[in-house]
């Protein structure tokens, strides 16, 4: 196994109920380390571009004004396996269908506000994360 790094979103629903040192705290405590992190809102053009794969999917609009509706803190994983291991610990999409003790059963609203994004693949983490961040902003 070798270290990765991968893209980690808290969503507006985690921000609104201020639960982001608590989602962290999980991270951190499954051995992530955060190399990177902003806090930022949205543009409509961000949101959009982030989410373009899903375009063609029914729930875009509705996904895309969601991710604009308050703050979100854009962050970088490091971990061994980190792609995988994140999207271990975040659990399944819809939170009705997470295994208890991963981040989406804990803490998400519904299938839209499921608190947290992760990179599904290797690939997709290094675009997402050139999405959002610079060389010089990854302290590792
Ligand atoms: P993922 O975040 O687990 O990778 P994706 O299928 O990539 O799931 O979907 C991206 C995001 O779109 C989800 O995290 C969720 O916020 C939202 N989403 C996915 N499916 C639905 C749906 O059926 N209704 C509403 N929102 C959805
Ligand atoms: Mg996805």
């Amino acid at each position: 196994m070798t270290v990765q790094r991968t893209l980690s979103i808290l969503k507006p629903d985690a921000t609104e109920r201020n639960l982001t040192g608590a989602i962290n705290a999980m991270f951190e405590k499954n051995g992530f380390r955060i190399v990177a992190q902003k806090r930022l809102r949205l543009t409509k053009e961000q949101a959009e571009g982030f989410y373009a794969v899903h375009k063609e999917r029914p729930f875009y609009g509705e996904l895309v004004s969601y991710m604009m509706s308050g703050p979100v803190v854009v962050q970088v994983l490091e971990k061994e396996n980190a792609v995988q291991a994140n999207r271990d610990l975040m659990g399944a999409t819809n939170p009705a269908n997470a295994d208890e003790g991963t981040i989406r059963k804990t803490f998400a609203e519904s299938i839209e506000r499921n608190s947290v994004h992760g990179s599904d693949s290797l690939e997709n983490a290094a675009t997402e994360i050139k999405f959002f961040f610079t060389d010089a902003e990854i302290v590792g």
